[in-house]
């Protein structure tokens, strides 16, 4: 308040802001301005990427302005606000994003090209930002555009990684990871060096007693990091509000250099220090859905979420309200377990900082939060040894049992004398050494616990926290199913089909309320429109092909069927299965005469996605889909019958390439595994169909689209843990023969050192195959003969693509963020005038 600007110097102030871009002259403007004044170039030196920069520049101020108000008309209607804590944010690029939801991105392609330039080619400039490793991380960036689109008062909260999710090449067929350091130009973050945070590390606790005689926990010593803010605008779509995404970095506490060391001639480990501290925000793990407990990793936990939990308190007390009323101004999201120390941080703030008594700050807390759950493989629920917390947080390990301790007496009083109840339930998990059960106390902390996908809260309340719903009754578990956002998966990676979509539907108002899409069926039987749509899918496959092309050499016919599995490499993902398909499709053709041969559809499978560094399954598959294609793609016998291709490095910007272009996506994870999936979604929603297991959001995208709209196979659910028992048990596992024979032919050589492949053979057929490849293969392979057969039907295909696309409303991210806001939450939208008509996009 003692900053601002008196009221009669005001009015200058008020004249010289700056607004929307008035018309295509006052962009050129500003994009010329950027490149002679900021970038320091001229019209004798500017490339595509100059030109990028001074774009994305001059709509970066745009967005700031628009930042600034927002968080001006949030303060002053002082009403909830929710927080998003996550470690992963998948942004993919910004540019297109902010043009489209500004909308301005006409004016600014017509202004591009009288400056000499091809918006597509300016586009294609920028780095991704790829904080995230998939799904979750990406559930997050879409989470956040509906959040801003929907006028609702939000703010996310995560790390700014120095190096984001690796870059994968490959090499000879192998896996290559190589780092990505994005931060070289990054126009989209506003540093705020001006908000920092000091974080708090080690140490010991001492007792005291405060006048009142009441006993005080110290935590004292240990080592100090800084955290600095660094803030990136979300503009909502064709709505001023424009949120905050606030990313931590994090620095040597005591300025640039340790000055003692330094004076001491010791200026070597003075920088060391500086760097230790920059360790923290350094990389983004690269793991997916699996939990490798590294004390970095909880350095990193830690850091952010005391940093963030700071400036939220800090927010709030600001108001001046009573401390009770915390929870009616602060929602709280936690995006899996990562973030659960945020449940003891607060905690500790009540009692040891603001002098709450436990149970009044307990209430505080519990009210606060709610906790969200991504899956159910055990591999992936966190765990951290108590030796660990005791040594990095020994406050908070403290104030852990203290929690556990009440929740064990409850559970005791309810149900007297249970033991097993109580260590199946108990926070600390009995081993050696003892670990912290995050899941559990993120559960106790919270008020609301959701699963992503119906299948999903069915079976985390049946299964891995079956006790917790006897012990808090079943309401306190819901369900939030999955959502994307249309506006970067339809209208962004896919203008031409958006805009066809628009034609029909009375306009872009699909955009914002995605259940509009069901007007397009009154248009099933339009000649002019079927043909546009079919068209359109070929465009996107002919450019797709054009990368491929590119990317790989091998050339692909845009004609043949496009079937994609793009996601990361897991065996529950079962990529092995769908490789194995190939080599059984290899084999079929191989085997029939050549006038037979060429009546089959001819098909290119795609694969693309990232292994974890360490996941040595996971590379191998990779190694297997490339050998594979090496042999398919230059047998003459096979020609366009069957191309092979996997594209490296999969990432946001090359989904919204492949995504548009697919007739036929997999997602065909072993039934009970796949927490819901979300790349489904987007698939159906650009005109493609799927191939499928009766998992996740697959089932309530069964529901929606009806069930002759979808190509489903495979055991369901509640046959997996019979089937592997029995795999396991009663020896009953006979390799199905379609399989056995492709094992064969991979041991014979075909495609390879045989012994590059053993593990992924042996898993299926020696060790219990877990994730029942051969259960489902024989059911996988006769729905792919029946995806053939009405591929050539290709009215009839058109038809069912169109009503899928027509019944896809409900998967919009818009859908989900208002469960969230009116079940979770408790948030209302702040009214703003919308500052153009939804859907303009000049
Ligand atoms: C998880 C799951 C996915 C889910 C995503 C978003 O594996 O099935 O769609 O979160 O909820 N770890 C993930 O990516």
């Amino acid at each position: 308040v003692e900053a601002s600007i008196p009221e009669p110097q005001r009015e200058a102030w008020l004249k010289h802001q700056v607004g929307a871009f008035k018309d295509k002259d006052g962009f050129e403007r500003e994009v010329v301005r950027h490149v002679e004044t900021t970038l320091a170039r001229s019209l004798f030196n500017c490339d595509e990427s100059a030109a990028y920069a001074a774009c994305a520049l001059a709509f970066r101020d745009r967005l700031i302005l628009e930042w600034n108000r927002t968080q001006q008309r949030q303060t002053f209607a002082d009403s909830k606000r929710v927080y998003y804590l996550s470690l992963e944010f998948l942004m993919g690029r910004a540019l297109d994003n902010a043009m489209l939801n500004v909308g301005q991105k006409d004016l600014a392609k017509a202004g591009l090209a009288e400056l000499g330039f091809r918006i597509e080619d300016v586009i294609q400039q920028e780095h991704d930002a790829a904080l995230g490793n998939g799904g979750l991380g990406r559930l997050a960036a879409c989470f956040l555009d509906s959040l801003a689109s929907l006028n609702l008062p939000a703010w996310g909260y995560g790390l700014r990684y120095r190096y984001g999710i690796f870059k994968q090449e490959i090499i000879d067929g192998y896996q290559v990871e190589v780092p990505d350091y994005w931060l070289d130009f990054n126009p989209w973050e506003f540093p705020r060096h001006d908000v920092t945070v000091d974080i708090q590390f080690y140490g010991s606790v001492r007792k005291s007693t405060d006048d009142s005689g009441k006993t005080v926990c110290n935590w004292e010593g240990g080592e100090t990091v800084k955290a600095v803010a660094y803030d990136v605008p979300i503009p909502g779509y064709g709505t001023p509000t424009t949120n905050n995404l606030r990313l931590w970095s994090s620095k040597a506490a005591s300025g640039e250099f340790d000055f003692q060391k330094f004076n001491s001639g010791d200026y070597e480990s003075s920088v060391a220090d500086q760097q230790r501290a920059e360790t923290i925000s350094a990389v983004l793990y690269p793991n997916d859905n699996l939990d490798r407990g590294k004390e970095l990793r909880l350095k990193q936990q830690y850091f952010w979420v005391a940093a963030s939990l700071y400036d939220i308190v800090r927010r709030f007390k600001k108001s001046k309200r009573p401390w009770k009323e915390f929870p009616e101004q602060v929602a709280i999201q936690l995006n899996d377990t990562h973030p659960t120390l945020a449940i003891v941080e607060l905690q500790r703030i009540l009692i040891d900082l603001e002098g709450l008594e436990w149970d009044e700050a307990w209430n505080i807390v519990v009210n606060t939060f709610g906790y969200t759950n991504h899956t159910v493989l055990p591999e992936a629920l966190e765990k951290w040894s108590v030796p660990l917390i005791q040594h990095l947080l020994p406050r908070h390990l403290q104030i852990i049992y203290e929690i556990n301790l009440y929740f064990l007496q409850s559970v005791e009083t309810k149900f007297p004398g249970d033991r097993d109840l109580l260590r199946d339930v108990s926070i600390i998990e009995e081993a050696q050494p003892k670990m912290v059960r995050m899941a559990f106390l993120a559960i106790i902390g919270s008020h609301k616990v959701n699963g992503v996908a119906e299948l999903h809260s069915d079976l985390i309340k049946t299964t891995i926290f079956k006790d917790f719903v006897k012990i808090f009754g079943p309401d306190k578990f819901t369900n939030v199913t999955n959502g994307i956002t249309p506006r970067r998966w339809l209208h962004q990676a896919n203008p031409r089909l958006s805009e066809l979509i628009a034609s029909k539907t009375g306009g872009h108002g699909f955009l914002t309320d995605l259940t509009e899409l069901n007007r397009l069926e009154n248009c099933i039987h339009d000649k002019k429109f079927r043909k546009e749509w079919a068209e359109i899918k070929y465009a996107n496959k002919v450019r797709l092909a054009k990368h491929i092309k590119a990317a790989t050499g091998v050339t692909v016919n845009p004609s043949a069927l496009f079937d994609v599995q793009v996601k990361r490499i897991h065996e529950y993902k079962r990529q092995q299965m769908n490789i194995f398909g190939v080599i059984h499709r290899y084999l079929t053709l191989k085997a029939m005469a050549p006038e037979q041969r060429q009546k089959e559809m001819p098909r290119v499978s795609i694969f693309g996605g990232k292994a974890a560094p360490g996941y040595w399954m996971a590379k191998q598959i990779i190694h297997l889909i490339n050998s594979v294609g090496a042999v398919v793609n230059n047998d003459k016998d096979i020609g366009d019958l069957l191309k092979v291709v996997f594209l490296e490095d999969y990432n946001v910007s090359k989904a919204e390439i492949i995504i548009p272009a697919s007739d036929l996506s997999e997602h065909i994870s072993t039934a009970g595994t796949e927490a819901s999936g979300t790349s489904n979604m987007k698939f159906v929603l650009n005109g493609g169909l799927i191939i499928g297991t009766c998992d996740g959001a697959n089932i309530e995208i069964t529901r929606e689209i009806g069930g002759q709209n979808i190509f489903l196979f495979g055991h369901l659910a509640e046959e997996v843990e019979d089937l592997r028992h029995a795999h396991v048990y009663e020896k009953q596992h006979s390799v199905d023969s379609g399989l056995k024979a492709v094992f064969e032919e991979i041991e014979k050589g075909t495609f390879g050192t045989p012994q590059d492949f053993a593990g992924m053979i042996s898993a299926v057929r020696d060790h219990g195959d877990f994730y029942l490849v051969s259960d489902d293969f024989q059911s996988y392979i006769v729905t792919q003969n029946l995806v053939d057969q009405e591929y050539l039907n290709q009215e009839e295909w058109i038809t069912k693509c169109i009503k899928s696309v027509a019944r896809m409303g409900f998967f919009s991210s818009d859908r989900c963020i208002n469960e969230y806001a009116e079940e979770i939450w408790n948030i209302e939208p702040l009214k703003v005038e919308a500052n153009r008509p939804a859907g303009q996009t000049s």
